[in-house]
């Protein structure tokens, strides 16, 4: 089933609402608000917004260390995760975890995680409990192109087949693993390629199409749900930023991040919207919109308390 035409304006805001979060949050970083660095994912937008939006909230989704959109599109409130950037008591993991661990449960969000390919099993988890408890739920891993050559993601490809797991393995190739070109690293760039060797639907689509996108993954949930088994979507984008906050960026030139602009998603929703006949204005109300979300989460966060520091043991198992 199609994203239906009527829901693209509100793809439109929570995809700006995206961009402008790590906006936000660069701005706060080099305030000294925030402290470490970041992993933002300015540009590839449209695969956090599609992907969660084909699933339900009982659906569970793990993702990266660059997984601020992902969070987000799955419904983690927006207050919570720039409270959880400023380590605020009222953040999303009580100001412990920072930008690397956005979780909440309550919408199906079962954790960033730093460690390359680590979600992938966690997913896989989430999906044979589903699958053990007879429910129709569906888990989902984004995981970018670097981990598909950790032991993990060979070892999970294979038993979610075998198993015929409810979950959904969404690749999202941005060309480079954090700043290795990855055609150094991998020797077939065509990441579906592996997934299908292991005997699973794998396709490789333009990731920046948040219509397509959202098809794709909907399809694979459909079939999950249905008892079909994992997919593989490998979903072509580009990161438009650097890495990291201090990512020297030396390893790509200015020509082909300006070529790569041209074809970034939100840019590519908009124009679509005018095909569709909404106007300029419609889009500047849309993005006022999602300027007065970012901004309350801002005042929230600010304006939050520091964990106390006695609680700083609080939430430690052993
Ligand atoms: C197991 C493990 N090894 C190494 C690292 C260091 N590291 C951080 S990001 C990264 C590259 C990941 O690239 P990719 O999966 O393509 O994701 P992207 O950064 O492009 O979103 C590496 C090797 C890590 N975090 N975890």
């Amino acid at each position: 089933m199609p994203l239906p035409p009527e829901r693209l304006p509100d793809a439109y805001r929570q995809m700006l609402i995206i961009r402008k979060f790590e906006e936000a949050i660069r701005d706060l970083y080099q305030r000294g608000k925030i402290r470490g660095s970041f992993h933002p994912c300015v540009g590839q937008e449209a695969t956090a917004v599609g992907g969660c939006w084909a699933l339900r909230n009982d659906d569970h989704m793990t993702c990266t260390y660059r997984g601020h959109g992902h969070a987000i599109a799955k419904g983690l409130s927006v207050r919570e995760a720039m409270a959880e950037m400023l380590g605020k008591r009222t953040g999303c993991s009580r100001g412990n975890g920072g930008s690397m661990h956005f979780t909440d449960p309550s919408v199906g969000l079962l954790g960033a995680n730093a460690i390359v390919a680590a979600g992938i099993p966690h997913a896989a988890g989430a999906a044979l409990a589903g699958q053990l408890q007879k429910k129709d739920t569906v888990a989902l891993a984004f995981f970018g192109e670097g981990a598909v050559n950790q032991g993990v993601f060979h070892e999970t490809l294979n038993l979610a087949v075998i198993w015929k797991l409810p979950l959904v393995l969404v690749c999202e190739n941005n060309l480079y693993s954090e700043m290795t070109p990855s055609h150094e690293t991998t020797s077939t760039v065509e990441t579906h390629k592996r997934a299908a060797a292991y005997g699973m639907p794998a396709v490789r689509i333009d990731a920046n199409d948040v219509e397509l996108m959202y098809v794709t993954v909907e399809e694979a949930v459909a079939r999950a749900r249905a008892g079909g088994g994992p997919t593989y979507i490998e979903g072509m984008t580009y990161r438009l930023w650097g890495h990291m906050m201090g990512d020297p960026e030396v390893y790509r030139t200015k020509e082909e991040v300006a070529q790569a602009r041209e074809n970034e998603p939100i840019l590519r929703l908009g124009r679509r919207l005018k095909e569709l006949g909404h106007t300029d204005a419609d889009l500047a109300r849309l993005e006022a919109e999602a300027d007065a979300v970012i901004a309350d989460a801002a005042q929230f966060a600010e304006s939050s308390p520091a964990p106390d520091p006695a609680e700083a043991l609080e939430d430690v198992f052993a």
